[in-house]
């Protein structure tokens, strides 16, 4: 989307700076975080050297470019009103919320949406996404700690009043001109800050901590710091297994789903959070401690269609009744074969997932296509298209997140006995009123994208009614 006027900054713009901004903060306040990049770099280079296939699938779907500055982040904040806040300051920077995550089954007490730029050509400038939850304080069954936290939520204030004022600004005009979009870049990286000074005594931190580490993670600071940043690998397996070396410690499991000739979806995997030095209020020096900020590293495939998606929710759960239990050290080796005898009954070619519409693609004409536009008359249908070689496809890859891995990188940071059976669920409705929105539909996003490059191709070949 441009600007609606031409001194304004394209909000995409002001989201490439502030994400690498963002990360060159997170790398000096966690060094580890930096380790974790230079890995994720080397690896790719590899894969991009001994891969010239990959390479080229790369280059011709726009990836390339945007690889080495992919990265997504974490915030929990405490408030309907933060929450909505949050919304509007991400607005400024294109980024829109997308999907809607409850993660109360797996015993977070939070729901949670990702921010992110939802047109292709958007995402192709800068694809940075921010995973947000909400709190809900509704499920603390503790009255005392609920009041404590409520209380203490109240008397903060996670924004700047600069950064106010230029978000209103920007409302009302449409836009921000480039000294404004350079102020509210660097007051808005104010609110995703660590602040190694709680704002709740020792006493306080406790009882928080007891009810669930996250509820003291949200409420015991100044605000939402940004709790990890994760760079998009090209070979997740690689990077897990050289961590160690790299003094890295890494999680038991890559969640998703198994290696692949062609990935689907999402892996992820992250390294433990680290325990840091706080202060408590009644507290002068950094006595006391807290542990909440990790590394992550992904991996990401094609999105999938609502068939692609239902098979893929079946294959998981299957893999995870089979294992019985919550994938561990342990258990590690044992899943990794049970994911794997299951998901082969996901195809794994492009074109088996093409046909059996099973995932979303890109459609490109080809050479030969360009070369016959003078002389021959095309078919007129998608098909027939792709059989004669005048059109390809790439798969579109996966923007998103997904829900049991969302809970296993939760899980794995909050120490794995923090599991609380919680007996209130999804609440989506009250998600988007605290929002002040609705969260969008990502398959109705991924089909758009889909759609217009049929019409690209249509309009290309001179095929005014091309349809898929
Ligand atoms: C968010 C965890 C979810 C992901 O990549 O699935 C997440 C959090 O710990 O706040 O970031
Ligand atoms: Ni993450």
């Amino acid at each position: 989307m441009q600007p609606k006027n031409e001194s304004f900054v394209n909000p995409s713009e002001i989201r490439a700076r502030f994400s690498k901004h963002m990360s060159d903060m997170y790398r000096e306040e966690v060094p580890l975080y930096g380790d974790l990049l230079t890995l994720v770099e080397d690896i790719n280079q590899e894969v991009l050297e001994k891969s010239p296939n990959t390479k080229a699938h790369l280059e011709r779907t726009g990836e390339l470019k945007r690889l080495s500055m992919e990265r997504h982040g974490a915030i929990r904040v405490g408030t309907p009103s933060e929450l909505s806040t949050i919304r509007r300051l991400f607005a400024v920077m294109g980024m829109e919320p997308v999907g809607y995550y409850d993660l109360t089954p797996a015993g977070v007490p939070v729901h949670s949406t990702a921010f992110r730029a939802v047109h292709e050509e958007d995402l192709q400038i800068s694809p940075f996404r921010v995973f947000t939850s909400l709190l809900r304080l509704e499920l603390i069954d503790n009255s005392e700690t609920q009041q404590l936290a409520a209380d203490t939520l109240a008397k903060r204030q996670i924004f700047t009043p600069r950064v106010l004022e230029l978000i209103e600004q920007f409302e009302l005009n449409g836009g921000l001109s480039q000294a404004n979009a350079e102020t509210f870049i660097d007051e808005a990286l104010e609110t995703f800050r660590w602040h190694t000074t709680a704002t709740v005594t020792s006493d306080e931190y406790k009882k928080l901590h007891d009810q669930h580490r996250l509820i003291a993670d949200v409420v015991a600071f100044k605000g939402p710091h940004i709790n990890h940043l994760t760079p998009r690998t090209l070979d997740i397996d690689q990077v897990q297994t050289q961590m160690p070396a790299r003094n890295i410690t890494p999680k038991a499991v890559v969640e998703g789903p198994p290696r692949r000739n062609c990935p689907i979806l999402l892996r992820q995997t992250s390294f433990k959070a680290l325990q840091e030095k706080v202060a408590f209020s009644d507290q002068g020096s950094e006595a006391g401690s807290h542990t909440a900020r990790f590394g992550e590293i992904e991996q990401r495939g094609a999105a999938l269609t609502p068939k692609g998606r239902t098979l893929y929710d079946e294959l998981l759960n299957a893999s995870r009744s089979e294992l019985k239990e919550f994938p561990n050290e342990e258990n590690a080796q044992l899943y990794t074969e049970i994911l794997e005898k299951h998901f082969s009954q996901f195809p794994d070619s492009h074109k088996e997932m093409h046909d059996q519409n099973l995932a979303y693609f890109r459609y490109f004409v080809t050479n030969k296509g360009y070369e016959a536009l003078n002389n021959k008359t095309f078919p007129t249908n998608l098909k027939d298209l792709i059989n004669a070689g005048y059109i390809e496809y790439e798969p579109l890859v996966y923007e998103d997140f997904l829900p049991v891995s969302a809970a296993g990188i939760f899980q794995s940071n909050l120490g794995d006995n923090a599991q609380t059976d919680y007996k209130i669920s999804s609440n989506q409705t009250e998600f988007q009123n605290f929002l002040g929105a609705e969260v969008l539909n990502e398959l109705a996003l991924y089909a758009n994208t889909q759609k217009r490059s049929i019409i690209k191709c249509g309009e290309a070949l001179n095929l005014a009614q091309l349809k898929a």
